[in-house]
């Protein structure tokens, strides 16, 4: 079975947690209490040496990093990722903004909203790339969605 690493108030780990949902997979639990020093025992640092959750092991055992990668991974030929070409290079757009401008910076996941996007040329379909919201988000929103066609879908 699936096995996630993860400690609840984080948004990078509810996102994991949300594309398993979304995608209808079994998978365990492991609350990590990073704050505590979870993610710095040896047992941990072996599965993943960069010591941040959360950290998700497959059926085959290998394990994988990064919540971008992780959504990517279990959205691949589902509903949840467009296919190769321009729409999936917007969901990219996002994840990308989403660690580099908006994640360091959000308020504590506790005073967050889970948010996806999806296009709205389509909808219903494509909801995509959960992460957490915050005023980042409103002013992407506001000044990216319009150009775009996508917009928040919840
Ligand atoms: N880019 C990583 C960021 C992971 C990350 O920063 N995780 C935090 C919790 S949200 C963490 O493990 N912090 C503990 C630490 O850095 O020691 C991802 O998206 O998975």
């Amino acid at each position: 079975m699936i096995t996630v690493w993860g400690y609840s108030p984080s948004g990078n780990c509810w996102k994991v947690s949300t594309i398993l949902r979304l995608t209808g997979r079994d998978f365990r639990w492991v609350e990590t209490d990073s704050n505590a020093g979870a993610t710095r025992t040896p047992a941990y640092l072996a599965r993943n040496p960069n010591g941040k959750i959360p950290m998700v092991e497959l059926d085959g055992g290998e394990i994988v990093t990064e919540s971008g990668a992780i959504l990517c991974h279990f959205a691949e030929a589902t509903p949840y990722l467009p296919p190769a070409g321009l729409e999936r290079t917007r969901v990219m757009e996002w994840l990308f903004f989403e660690q580099y401008s908006h994640s360091p910076t959000s308020p504590s996941p506790a005073t967050s909203s889970p948010i996806c996007v999806r296009p709205t040329r389509r909808p219903n379909v494509w909801p995509t790339a959960c992460a957490t919201a915050s005023r980042r988000w409103t002013s992407w929103k506001t000044a990216w969605q319009p150009t775009t066609g996508w917009r928040a879908a919840a």
